[in-house]
């Protein structure tokens, strides 16, 4: 199965332009009850700015800016399941859509001072609507022929329906995909990173899970023009790396060597811990020959694997660029030997914390491999329980390599210890200091980045509270 993202949102904003110089990161503590509270990007007002969508249990509120008090909040009704916040009427000021046992309902979203908010109303019924257990967001405002529509998916498809309910548009998906998620396979809807997906006013995509059999028709406004190309080819856990290593490296785990679709969906990064002692990873690259158009299965060859010292820091869900120039870079971690330096030793034990070497390797396309020598380093230290209980392999916790600043370019951030945060911004390399660091009253949990129309939303997942950082301006 083919795991196809896009975004789709109304883009109801224009992008701000990038700034170079973003000096730090203000931060806002939001309380809540659900650990697993949603949190996600939207926008109320046309032209206004974006605001902090948090879908906590029922409850759905709004933070239009750097502060603790939501600006507006209601509860949604008992069986609510998918949520979406867009202007569905045109009148420039958004509506809150929730489905509820396959009714969909339309909520005011009531500014300060306008009194209660009045009761829902019921714009339609789309009867084989799949519920879900409690309220999570999901794309369902679309613009079609220049209005805004409602997309729902169905049991067999998606269906296209005005505000009023007529059905606009029909897309049977031909196949029995599975149904693994909340919404009817094959779709599903989730927050998104502003490196994958640019959609100002709004941080919610649709994904489709598609098989060769079972992607439904979809017109091109609801399809990518270009899909994007293929992330990694397996999740390279440590075990996994340490066997590739003993096997050619066609064989090894791999992530796409470009950050677009341009020129080469195909072109990969193959990669493998390298015997005897695995504290090196080797790299090989599966490049175009030459002649021929690209293609899966022909004129591809792999170069001589190369080694770079440390582990490499396999991609997640982000490809790392971090100069900008469309091709993914390498970061990988090091620490010193056990008994290389006494006086290191005595003084970890002392501090409580060991030291982890970062590095940045990039891309060099006029020679076809990457630099040997890192670009950039970067000097942190973790607890030293935390190399006994890796987290994907590495030593560090909640590494997030996106872009926290908004300016195109991928960023670093981790926790060095239970309940605090560091970002290093990238700038023709990373500062030895990170461009953030503050410890919080919680452990941090997960980290999530939320793309929005001027800078993106950092949110730190605490037990009972989200810490969201956006960089400041210049
Ligand atoms: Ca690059
Ligand atoms: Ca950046």
């Amino acid at each position: 199965m083919i795991a196809r993202l896009f975004a789709l949102s109304l883009a109801l904003g224009p992008l701000a332009a990038p700034g170079r110089a973003a000096p730090g990161f203000t931060v806002s503590e939001i309380a809540i009850r659900q650990p697993g509270a949603h949190v996600f990007m939207a926008q109320l007002a046309e032209g206004g700015p974006p605001c902090l969508a948090v879908l906590d249990g029922s409850f759905l509120s709004f933070y239009s800016g750097i502060g603790a008090e939501p600006s507006f909040g209601l509860n949604l009704p008992p069986g609510a399941s998918a949520v979406d916040v867009a202007d569905i009427d045109a009148d420039g000021r958004a509506e809150i859509l929730a489905i509820e046992h396959g009714r969909v309902l339309r909520f005011d979203v009531v500014t300060a001072g306008a009194g209660a908010p009045a009761d829902p109303r019921v714009l339609f019924e789309a009867a084989s609507m799949i519920s879900g257990p409690s309220p999570y967001p999901s794309v369902m405002a679309i613009p079609w022929e220049g209005k805004a529509a409602i997309a729902i998916p169905l049991e067999g498809g998606m269906q296209i329906r005005s505000p009023a309910g007529e059905i606009l548009a029909d897309f049977p998906a031909e196949s029995q995909a599975p149904p693994q998620f909340l919404f009817a396979a094959p779709f599903a809807a989730r927050t998104v990173a502003s490196a994958q997906a640019g959609s100002p006013g709004s941080s919610i995509e649709w994904v489709i899970n598609a098989s060769p059999d079972a992607t439904p028709e979809l017109p091109e406004l609801l399809g990518p023009a270009t899909p994007a190309p293929p992330l990694s080819g397996r999740t390279g856990s440590p075990g996994l790396l340490r066997e590739a290593g003993s096997r050619p490296p066609e064989s090894w785990p791999w992530f796409s060597l470009r950050t677009g679709t341009g020129g080469g969906p195909f072109e990969r990064v193959h990669f493998a811990l390298a015997p005897p002692d695995y504290r090196g990873t080797s790299i090989s690259i599966r490049r175009l020959g030459t002649g021929g158009p690209p293609t899966p299965d022909r004129a591809f060859s792999l170069s001589p694997a190369r080694l770079y010292p440390g582990v490499l820091v396999a991609p997640r869900e982000t490809l790392p660029d971090f100069n900008r120039d469309g091709y993914s870079d390498l970061l990988l971690w090091n620490t010193p030997t056990p008994g290389a330096s006494i006086e290191g030793i005595t003084r970890a034990v002392q501090e409580g914390s060991w030291p982890v070497l970062l590095s940045v390797h990039l891309f060099d396309p006029a020679q076809g491999i990457y630099a040997a020598r890192p670009i950039s380093l970067v000097r942190t230290g973790v607890p030293l329980s935390w190399f006994v209980e890796l987290e994907n392999g590495a030593p560090m916790r909640n590494l997030t390599l996106a872009d926290f600043d908004g300016d195109g370019g991928c960023d670093l951030g981790l926790s060095n210890s239970p309940g605090s945060f560091s970002i290093w911004l990238y700038r023709e390399g990373f500062s030895n200091e990170p461009s953030f660091r503050r410890p919080f009253r919680q452990t941090i949990r997960a980290t999530e980045v939320l793309a929005s129309a001027s800078r993106p939303a950092v949110v730190l997942r605490g037990a009972t509270a989200l810490f969201v950082l956006v960089a400041n301006g210049d």
